[in-house]
């Protein structure tokens, strides 16, 4: 078991704070000597009436609030968990997403696990040898660095509720990201650790089992953190023995990010990184693992991250008809630009991000400048001078997002649309309406903004 206790206070963020004034409000970085000020300017009526701070005042200091995009304010210290998103444009500024850009997503308080000394990852259930490690004993093991986007089932689910209200945090369209380095240093990629495969061996599990001599055939990662959703209890996932036996699917126990040790809000001192799954696999502060007979039966498995089809209410659903969603299928969004844009007539550039599940690449985005009766293929790259060939694991990092980018006339209103193709010609489905699901995860419909054309 790990100690500590609840994280209160607002450490991780440094130099930034996300804010968004309401809706089509603005962001402001206050930076001081490369650490956050103690002061925030709170301009927008909207926000400080939402943090109850009076009309008069400007100033409030950083313990008052915890700011989320999105207009919902979370006052810290108050209002747990802490869920949060960047702004698109700030999203597509770097192939590797840094720290402080990259979304966190909580179900409970976070916790601290700071005594590094007394940590131990104890893994049992169905195993010849169960076993305690140090953080020591997994660090020792071969250390991989893979560049992996991490995002969240519910990632675009404010779109998805607009169609009809759906369950779940509101997110715009980022709730996802990739990590960062300092250019022409691609020495590491954004999660560091030891692979799964080889923590398994420890325990008596040979690579590629599908079950244990003990018929263990799922792993099950339980973390520390108290999740109401769960009546408390802490956070758990699963994924199948033939998954985490697979050097090749690149599971990490990963105790770096972006070349650090992870911070808390990304899981420190262990988490897992599954590659190409739903961000709610990727447990964070892992406390123990288990290898079971089935499926883990929590909450986050069984009664939650499940794709229900458009005709599923809370009145007659019934969670065992449907698997936990693993994969994530093809997903694009256009960061350049808000939902709704004024601009001026002539060239614009088009930019967002691509992604698939499973390893697959991204074989095309299209772009349309005119709602979708015309379309054009936008370019793609990871690293910048690397041309991007989807699938080609030598060139391409095969987990990772691709940035994409096109250029177009515009000269009246329109809509700028975008969908992607994966490696398996899986496309992006038109309407969010023959995808809506009640918890609203996996909107990947289309992504469309619209614009205002106005010459000065
Ligand atoms: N222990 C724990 N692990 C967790 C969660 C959590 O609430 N508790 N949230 C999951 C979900 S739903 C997502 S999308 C990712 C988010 O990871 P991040 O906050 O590092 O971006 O962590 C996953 N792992
Ligand atoms: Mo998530």
């Amino acid at each position: 078991m790990v100690g500590g206790g609840v994280y209160k206070r607002w450490l991780e963020v440094s130099g930034y704070v996300w804010l968004e004034v309401a809706r089509g409000g603005h962001w402001l970085e206050v930076e001081e000597g490369g650490r956050m000020s103690q002061e925030l300017v709170v301009k927008g009526r909207r926000l400080r009436k939402l943090i109850g701070v009076s009309r008069r005042s400007k100033l409030i200091t950083k313990e008052q609030i915890l700011v989320r995009y999105n207009s919902i304010v979370w006052l810290f210290g108050l209002a747990e968990p802490f869920n949060a998103e960047p702004p698109r444009t700030t999203l597509i500024s770097s192939y590797v997403t840094p720290v402080d850009f990259f979304y966190k997503r909580n179900h409970g308080p976070v916790p601290v696990v700071d005594d590094i000394e007394s940590y131990r990852l104890s893994i049992g259930g169905l195993v010849e040898k169960p076993m305690e490690l140090s953080l020591a004993n997994i660090k020792k093991l071969p250390k991989y660095n893979v560049t992996s986007t991490l995002q969240c089932a519910g990632n675009r689910r404010t779109a998805m509720s607009k169609t009809k209200a759906v369950k779940g945090v509101g997110w715009d369209v980022s709730a996802i990201g990739n990590g960062f380095f300092p250019p022409a240093l691609y020495l590491y990629a954004i999660w560091g650790g030891a692979k799964l495969a080889d923590v398994l061996e420890l325990v008596g599990i040979t690579k590629l089992s599908r079950t244990t001599s003990f018929g263990g055939k799922h792993v099950e990662f339980v973390s520390v953190d108290m999740c109401k959703e769960d009546h408390g209890g802490p956070y758990k996932a699963s994924i199948p023995l033939i998954h985490a036996t697979n050097s090749e699917a690149d599971v990490l126990l990963a105790y770096e990010m972006n070349g650090k040790p992870l911070n808390r809000d990304h899981g420190y001192p262990l988490r897992v990184i599954v590659p190409g799954v739903i961000g709610a696999r990727s447990v964070k502060w892992l406390d123990s693992i288990n290898i079971i007979p089935q499926e883990c039966q929590g909450f986050f498995m069984q009664r939650d991250y499940k794709m229900f089809p458009p005709w599923v209410n809370w009145e007659n659903i019934d969670w065992s008809t449907r698997r936990p969603q693993m994969d994530f299928p093809v997903q694009s969004a256009i960061c350049s630009l808000e939902d709704v844009n004024t601009v001026q007539p002539g060239k614009l550039t088009v930019q967002g991000y691509a992604v698939s599940g499973g390893g697959r690449g991204i074989e095309r985005v299209d772009v349309s400048f005119d709602g979708g009766k015309t379309w054009v293929e936008a370019s793609r790259y990871q690293k910048s001078g690397i041309p991007y060939v989807s699938d080609d694991d030598a060139e391409s990092d095969k987990w990772a997002w691709v940035l994409f980018e096109v250029a177009g006339d515009v000269s009246q209103n329109t809509e700028i649309v975008a969908k992607a193709v994966d490696s398996a010609a899986n496309v992006q489905p038109e309407n969010v309406a023959v995808i809506w699901n009640l918890r609203g995860i996996l909107n990947t419909s289309w992504h469309r903004v619209q614009l205002h054309v106005k010459p000065t």
